[in-house]
Parts: structure tokens; sequence; C-alpha cells
């Protein structure tokens, strides 16, 4: 039986996300199965998944013990309300979080995605300086060229000039400090870059323009992958750490991507041993099965709301799915998969097979960079002439027809395979990859 039968006829009601809808529906690309490494598509092709879905299916697609998770709590225990009432997996799920969160990030708070995640923990910085006796500490700083969600707290300390721009003033007392992309300096670098780890200083500049006084938080990816993966040069993660803790600022490590095995330890904050007041999650903590985020706190942070009469409610935020029982079922079956596969480290053994097959793509015609780290990978295209994003996009098409998924974005692919890939399937990634850049797209 054909798997076109799965193809539906009519498009257009569905205005797709982060999308060229009107490209998409005259040529459409419909997935309808998954398994392990590999998509099948609705005209019945396998697809290798360069990309883990979008950076969310750690352990690959379809994995039973996930599904059954899913399946029996679907039948046990539907919903429970969220406020004032709970149930266990909910409770049992923090503490496994804990136990693999860097020391110190004793309490978790449930969101449904990423961006909830970034709002979530803006908001709990903000309140934990007012709770402290701080008011005046209001503002909030991001980076150029962070991706921080799409929700108006995300877009403001984000720097993606496109996902700001449409979208009014924002929020107010939002600076950012200047991204860490050096182009030609650090070209071909293997992991972290050498130069640009000064680019940290610039944080002390804002705050001194501002005064530390009315600084709240700091918030970055520690590798920037939206915008087409930036990793911190050397020693610029660390000398964040030093201005914020210096000066009572609040750091909060966006690990939307890079949290659950990404570079190799279960947060980036572990890989590069630089300990934030906060983490964001979402994305591989169901391994993208169920929606779920969460927002990592110190106890610090916990304990300052911690007061006041008990019948009180001491943090007036939540979702109406915060911890929802069967996604709570599926982060932790996905915790055990982690476990039993030792997924969480797995990219540490696996990059440098990976790098060396990703920088051999170096003499490929219109390839002006090549980045990675843990297992991230990322090649930057010379953008067509006065078409920019072509070039990546049509490199996009070209893969998914060759049987790859591929992301892109601007004119950089971004490449995050599922934390169970093997060596022959990087083989085959970047084979097929050759071949597409190879024809002078
Ligand atoms: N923070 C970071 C660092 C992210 O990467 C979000 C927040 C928002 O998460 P939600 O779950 O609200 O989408 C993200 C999401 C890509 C790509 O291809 C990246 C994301 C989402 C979709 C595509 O780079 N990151």
């Amino acid at each position: 039986m054909s798997n076109r039968l799965n193809a539906p006829n009519d498009l257009r009601a569905f205005w797709m996300p982060f999308t060229a809808n009107r490209q998409f529906k005259k040529e459409p690309r419909l997935f309808v199965g998954a398994k392990d490494m590999y998509y099948t598509t609705h005209d019945g092709r396998q697809v290798l998944d360069g990309t883990a879905g979008l950076w969310c299916v750690n352990a690959g697609h379809c994995r039973p013990k996930i599904t059954e998770a899913i399946r029996e709590q679907a039948g046990e225990l539907d919903y429970a309300p969220a406020f004032q009432l709970g149930h266990p997996k909910a409770f049992e799920l923090a503490n496994r979080l804990v136990d693999i969160a860097p020391e110190g990030l004793n309490h978790v708070l449930y969101t449904n995605s990423g961006s909830e995640s970034v709002e979530t923990a803006l908001k709990v910085a903000l309140a934990y300086h007012r709770v402290k006796g701080n008011g005046s500490r209001f503002r909030l700083i991001g980076r150029e060229r962070g991706y921080h969600g799409v929700n108006f707290g995300g877009i403001s300390v984000g720097g993606i000039v496109s996902n700001r721009k449409m979208f009014g003033t924002l929020l107010t007392g939002v600076d950012h400090m200047p991204h860490t992309h050096q182009p030609g300096k650090n070209s071909f670098t293997r992991g972290e870059p050498e130069h640009g780890g000064d680019i940290a200083t610039e944080l002390e500049r804002i705050v001194t323009l501002h005064d530390a006084s009315t600084v709240a938080a700091v918030i970055v990816e520690p590798v920037a992958g939206s915008t087409g993966v930036l990793i911190p040069p050397k020693g610029y993660l660390q000398k964040l750490r030093e201005i914020c803790t210096k000066h009572g600022i609040l750091l909060i490590f966006d690990e939307v991507i890079t949290g659950f095995g990404r570079l190799g330890a279960p947060f980036a904050a572990q890989y590069y041993d630089v300990k934030p007041d906060m983490i964001t999650a979402a994305k591989g903590l169901t391994n993208g099965v169920i929606p779920m985020g969460a927002v990592f706190v110190t106890s610090e942070i916990h304990d300052a709301f911690m007061n006041g009469p008990e019948h009180m409610i001491e943090f007036f935020h939540g979702y109406t799915y915060s911890g929802n029982p069967i996604a709570s079922a599926a982060a932790l079956a996905t915790l055990d998969t982690y476990k039993e596969e030792g997924l969480l480290t797995r990219a540490a053994e696996l990059s440098d097979y990976w790098a060396d097959a990703l920088h051999s793509l170096k003499d490929c015609p219109n390839v002006i960079d090549i980045r990675n780290t843990g297992l991230i990978g990322a090649i930057e295209l010379d953008p067509i002439a006065g078409e920019p994003t072509k070039r990546a996009f049509t490199a996009f098409l070209k893969a998914y027809e060759s049987g790859l998924l591929i992301r892109t974005t601007g004119d950089i692919i971004a490449l995050s395979p599922p934390l169970i890939i093997e060596k022959h399937h990087i083989d085959e990634l970047f084979g097929k990859l050759r071949t597409i850049l190879q024809n002078n797209i």
C-alpha cells in the first residue's frame, strides 16, 4: 500500500510556522512515519534525520519506551489540575532532572516550550530581585543574534532582527551585548574559537552605562543555535559569569538546544564548566515527542520566594499544562532511554569523528566557514549576490530530494543529528552533502 494515501488534498487552512508557505504548498514535503535515524516521506522515501527534527529528537524516533509510557499514562491519568494539586510523576521528574543538572540548580518550574521557559526565567529574575528588596533591578540583557523563542520577552532579549522588527516596541529596559561571530579570524575552527573571548567585557560596559543596580539578568545561549551555530570563544562564558557575579546579576543559560546531551554532557553549563543561576530547557526533555519545557533555578532563588503566610501563593505564574501527566511520563521515559543508552555523554565519544567528516567539506565550492562542537555542525555558504538565503535553501531542497534532512538559516547549514547516530550514518550524511555542495548550487 502506498503512503501517498496519507497525503491531505487541501493544504490551505494551515498557516505554517517559520515556513515559506507558498513555496511549500506548491511542492509539499510531508513526513508520515519515522524510526530511529530516518523519516518516511509521503511518497515513500527514507530521509536521514540530520537535525533531530528541530534539535529535539535526541534519542531518535519512535523509541518504544517513550511511546509505551505515553500510551500507559493516557489510560491511567490523563490530566490533573496543575495549580494547588499535583500528581506523582511531576515530582519524580523534577527530582530526576535536578539529579542531572549542574550542582546547585535544585528546583524546576515546568512550561510547555522553550519560548515559555524563557518567559518564565525572565519573570523569575525580575520577581527574585523584587522579593529580595532590589526592585530597581528591572533591566534584562540579551545578545545580538540570540534566539530565545518567539514570545514578547524572548524576542525582546533576542537579537534576530527579522523576529523582532514587525512587533512594535517590545519590552522596555532591554539592552544587547554584541554577538561573538568573528568571520575571518576564527574561520574553520574546530570547537571553541581562539578569538573573541574578550567580547564578554562589553557586558561590563553595558552594566556601567545603566548602573548595576538596575540590571536583573543576562540571558545567553551557551552555543547560539538558531542564528547559525556560534560557538563561544575560549574564556567568553567564564568572563560573563565573573561579571554577573561581581555585580549581583543573574546569569541565565538558554539551553533549549544544548540541553540533554547535545555537547556530550547533560548541559552546556557542565561541558563549559560555567554555572548559571538558571537554565531554560525544552526540546530534548521529552525527546520532542510531547511539548514540555523546564526552568532550573538555584536554591537561593527558590528559597527567596518561600516566605510570607504559608497559605499564600509564592509566585504568580504557571500554565494549565505545567507538569502535565502525559508529558511527565514521556520525559521520565526519555530520561530512562538517555541513561540506558548513555546518550547524554555519547556526543563526546563521537565528536571527533563528526568533526573530521564535517570539516572534510572545506574544499567544496562556496563554503566560507565550518564550525562544530559536540554533535553540532555548521557550514556557512557564500550568499549568491543579491539573493541571500537562496543558496542554502537550494541545498536544503536538494538534500531532501536526496534523502537527507538538514536545517538552514540564512546561508548557513546547521546539523544536529539524533545522539544515537552511528558512524555509517555520519558517512551517509556528509557523503550526500558533498554531492550537493559539489554541484555548485
Ligand atoms: N531558546 C532557544 C535557545 C531555542 O533554540 C527556543 C528558545 C524556543 O523554543 P520553542 O520550543 O518555543 O520553539 C529555541 C527554539 C532551528 C530552530 O532550526 C531552533 C529552534 C526552534 C525551531 C528551529 O534553529 N529553537
